[in-house]
């Protein structure tokens, strides 16, 4: 199937045959490739190779760039249900949220073919006669993307489709979990160029095959210019810093601990359905997850019963198959899981659900029912990301309380409220109200379109990707004055002759 896969894709076997890095399948554990890792030595020469790529592409004209970009997404269309199901098999999210991941590519693609007719800057006015100023937005250098396992593709495309059409060329770590969809999307990208032609630099695009000293060798390079990183805030302590030491540009993209609030007006039946969606969805593997349920004790039993019902029925199994709920990646997640839940019944909470689900043939891949964990307040284990199918609920009598529950965490994504009070969901949106990145009314917490920025506040890193003017930070800014008269006035009226 693999194989099938792979080929379909345009990447030959003897890129994923044969080599160190053992890559398996949470579907049932089964190993699916052996890739060779990159030495330090060849990241050395990518980092060179990507420079040199970087000073030809910046010359070609951006709209140009962007036809690349549009045939990158042609590709995408064409190969959209092959790379989804590859990334099915390689992390385990369920078809339709594979295939759906696969259209945030395509997305993204459509954004940045328009962007690149709409790189512009301001004109300014000049204090001195006969000047003006403008800023103009110039290609900033070889990009590094260091990518997570739980959305393999799409991060990168939101990345790397606004950074090619920006001027700049590409250096992609994907995690070693999941680097045959990184060699699939490569594939895909080299087709496109192939389509475009010449103008194209060699080593315009490059994937790097390792593990973390691979990403480190990125992140501590002068020579690349930005890293954009998607992963832990613990992953995020660490290249922050280092990037920053070198002056180097960062965008992190880390930890969610993402809250809804459920206020007594709130459309229960739709509330439920995006409960269910955006705790159980992506087995409560994306960085968007709804992990708190912060509910106004009047309605909490009804909504706990209602829950507990929608849990009750939601199909777990092979994600291939038509399933609801997939795999956790690996063993460790599952025992995180397991750590963190005994701890929740140690401290007295009521635990729903969170056993190990057997399924026939998969041995070796680690499926569980979703925890729903009814908490008395909310303390250190509830402010720690898990990245597991847990939902801590917890509840409030006023909304000035809910908010500040929503906010009383490390973390900053992703956030919402249910309501049908517009009092309360403006306030919502407030300056004082949700201090997330994101904050929705009436949607659940994950499933963001990329038309807007993506990113959050505090531990979840600051970085913004996709939409907006997020293409801003693959240019440098250059301001320009410009003196068009016959004499030469100082700024702030200054006198020097
Ligand atoms: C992630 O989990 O790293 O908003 C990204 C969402 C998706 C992206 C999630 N569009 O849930």
């Amino acid at each position: 199937m693999i194989h099938s896969l792979m080929e379909k894709l345009g990447v030959a076997k003897a890129q994923y045959q044969g080599g160190d890095l053992i890559v398996t399948t949470p579907i049932d554990g089964s190993e699916i490739g052996r890739l060779t890792t990159t030495s330090t030595s060849d990241v050395d020469t990518a980092i060179a190779n990507a420079e040199k790529a970087f000073s030809a592409w910046k010359r070609v004209p951006a709209p140009r760039r962007g036809e690349l970009v549009r045939l990158f997404g042609e590709q995408l269309r064409q190969h959209k249900q092959s790379l989804g199901e590859l990334v099915t098999w390689e992390c385990g999210k369920i078809l339709q949220e594979g295939l759906g991941e696969v259209q945030e590519m395509i997305d993204i693609c459509d954004l940045a073919v328009g962007q690149s007719r709409q790189l512009f800057g301001l004109t300014i006015a000049s204090e001195r006669p006969g000047h003006h100023m403008r800023e103009s937005w110039h290609p900033l250098g070889p990009i590094g993307l260091i990518t997570a396992f739980n959305f393999p593709v799409a991060p990168w495309a939101w990345n790397s489709a606004l950074a090619l059409v920006c001027g700049n060329s590409l250096l992609w770590k994907p995690s070693e979990k999941t680097p045959l969809t990184a060699l699939a999307c490569q594939a895909l990208l080299e087709r496109a160029i192939e389509q475009f032609g010449d103008e194209a630099p060699a080593h315009l695009s490059q994937v790097i095959i390792g593990e973390r000293a691979a990403g480190e060798q990125l992140v501590n390079d002068s020579r690349v210019a930005l890293i954009s990183a998607t992963g832990s805030t613990r992953m995020g302590r660490e290249v922050g810093p280092k990037v920053a030491a070198r002056f180097g540009r960062s965008i992190l993209e880390l930890g969610g601990n993402n809250a809804m609030i459920l206020a007594p007006s709130a459309d229960l039946d739709m509330a439920t359905r995006a409960i269910l969606f955006s705790a159980v969805g992506t087995a409560g593997q994306r960085c968007t997850t709804l992990r708190r349920l912060v509910v106004h004790e009047s309605i909490k039993d009804d909504v706990l019963t209602r829950l507990k019902k929608a849990y009750s029925a939601v199909t777990i199994g092979n994600p291939l198959e038509g399933s609801l709920v997939g795999p956790l990646i690996d063993h460790q997640a599952f025992d995180a899981m397991q750590s963190v839940l005994a701890k929740a019944r140690e401290q007295g909470a009521n635990v729903f659900g969170g056993e190990r689900v057997e399924i026939p043939g998969s041995d070796q891949g680690y499926y569980v029912t979703p925890a729903i964990v009814e908490m008395a307040e909310q303390n250190a284990l509830v402010k720690h990301e898990t990245f597991a199918p847990i939902l801590y609920v917890l509840t409030y009598k006023e909304l000035d309380e809910a908010i500040a529950t929503n906010n009383d965490v490390p973390q900053g994504l992703s956030s919402c409220i249910f309501t049908t009070d517009v009092r309360e969901a403006e306030t919502f949106v407030s300056a004082v109200g949700s201090d997330c990145g994101i904050a929705n009314i009436n949607i659940g917490p994950s499933g963001a379109e990329i038309g807007g920025a993506f990113g959050g506040e505090k531990e979840t890193g600051g970085g913004r990707e996709s939409g907006s003017d997020v293409w801003k930070s693959y240019m440098r800014r250059q301001t320009n004055t410009v003196n068009y008269s016959r004499e030469l006035p100082l700024a702030q009226g200054i006198k020097f002759d």
